[in-house]
């Protein structure tokens, strides 16, 4: 995705207070100030500018200060549990989202459809990328495995240290285009950018010394220019990643079960054991994987708990804003000089 936006500048880094920007097409990182509480005017509303986004940035005082947030065209959100807002940006106007995986030790399913929920809700298109095929003996049946949980979506087993598999990763590269890798600690996704960059752009992780465990050795998240013109951002390994899920990211991770509750015969069926439950019935006859149908189950649950807790703060937000123009309606009758009451 190319500037939105003449003068507009890249966040290839975001860190408290200020941004890290580069012009369109490369050039020289420049730091750029953040005011007020670290926002930028996001067209309405204000927004944390994330690494991927596209600002303006002025010249104040001697020194450049970010202006504006520019639309995003898609946006990866998690959803975290501190922090006033809840939700947090991880990368911004992206085209492709790796969702990167190990091999060995086997890979988690159930962290793949989260992942992928992740990036279908994102706007963009996800890709899984299975790493350190090297290290295990038949990687072409499991890749089966995880194509079976990961519905059309292409899965690429690789190895950064043979270089195997990276052909169908690097034609994804096309010009103009960013890419984020998503994925636990440890997965290989430095090692990853590293080889698509052809250079050792990113510190990587050695954990044979230690048992790695727990040990991040990306803290930060940055967007690193290719030389064929795509950009790829690195993320630190996330772990216990709650997802900001929707039903539709979900009926697109989850297709084949949402295919089942389209069947059942009550509308509003918990698939709990109401009778002509087709989820059920698969779930009997062997053609739908428990294993799936309780990670489906959580993901709903989750994404019905988020919308429940975003309900509550917009109402929350709109007693604030009839309380503040109550307020305001009678300090102006008191201000007129006639009985507010
Ligand atoms: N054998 C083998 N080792 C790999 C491969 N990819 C990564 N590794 C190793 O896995 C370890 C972790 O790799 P990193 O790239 O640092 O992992 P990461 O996902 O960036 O981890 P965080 O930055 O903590 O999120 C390093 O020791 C890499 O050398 C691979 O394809 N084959
Ligand atoms: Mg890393
Ligand atoms: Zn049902």
């Amino acid at each position: 995705m190319s500037s939105p936006a003449a003068g507009a500048v890249r966040v290839v880094r975001a860190d408290k207070g200020s941004v890290l920007v580069v012009p369109e097409g490369g050039g020289e990182a420049v730091r750029a100030v953040l005011d007020r509480d670290g926002l930028a005017p996001l067209d309405d509303g204000r927004a944390v500018p994330t690494v991927g986004d596209w600002v303006l940035v002025d010249e104040a005082d001697g020194s450049p200060h970010v202006r504006q947030v520019l639309t995003r065209s898609s946006a990866l959100v998690r959803d975290s549990a501190g922090g006033t807002s809840r939700e947090q940006v991880l990368a911004a106007n992206v085209d492709i989202v790796l969702v990167v995986e190990h091999l060995d030790p086997d890979p988690d399913l159930g962290r793949v459809e989260r992942l992928l929920t992740l990036a279908w809700r994102s706007g963009a298109r996800p890709v899984v990328v299975l790493t350190k095929a090297d290290l295990v003996p038949d990687a072409e049946a499991m890749t089966r495995e995880v194509e079976r949980a990961a519905i059309a979506v292409d899965v690429h087993p690789v190895s950064a240290a043979t270089g195997d598999g990276l052909d169908p990763v690097r034609a994804l590269l096309a010009p103009g285009v960013a890419l984020v890798v998503v994925g636990p600690s440890g997965a290989g996704k430095s090692t990853l950018v590293n080889a698509l960059a052809g250079r050792g752009v990113m510190a990587t992780g050695d954990r044979r010394a230690s048992d790695g465990r727990g040990r991040h050795t990306t803290t930060h998240r940055e967007l690193v220019p290719l030389h064929g013109g795509a950009v790829l951002i690195d993320t630190p390994g996330i772990r216990g990643i709650g997802v900001v899920a929707d039903a539709d990211a979900l009926d697109t991770t989850f297709a084949d079960v949402a295919e089942l509750v389209a069947l059942c015969r009550f509308a509003d069926c918990h698939h709990d054991g109401e009778p002509g439950c087709a989820v059920v019935a698969a779930l009997e006859s062997g053609d739908l994987d428990r294993r799936r149908y309780e990670s489906w189950r959580k993901l709903v649950r989750e994404a019905a708990y988020q919308a429940r807790r975003a309900d509550s703060h917009l109402a929350a937000q709109e007693r604030a804003r009839w309380k503040k123009v109550t307020q305001e309606y009678q300090r102006g009758m008191r201000g007129a000089g006639r009985p507010w009451r």
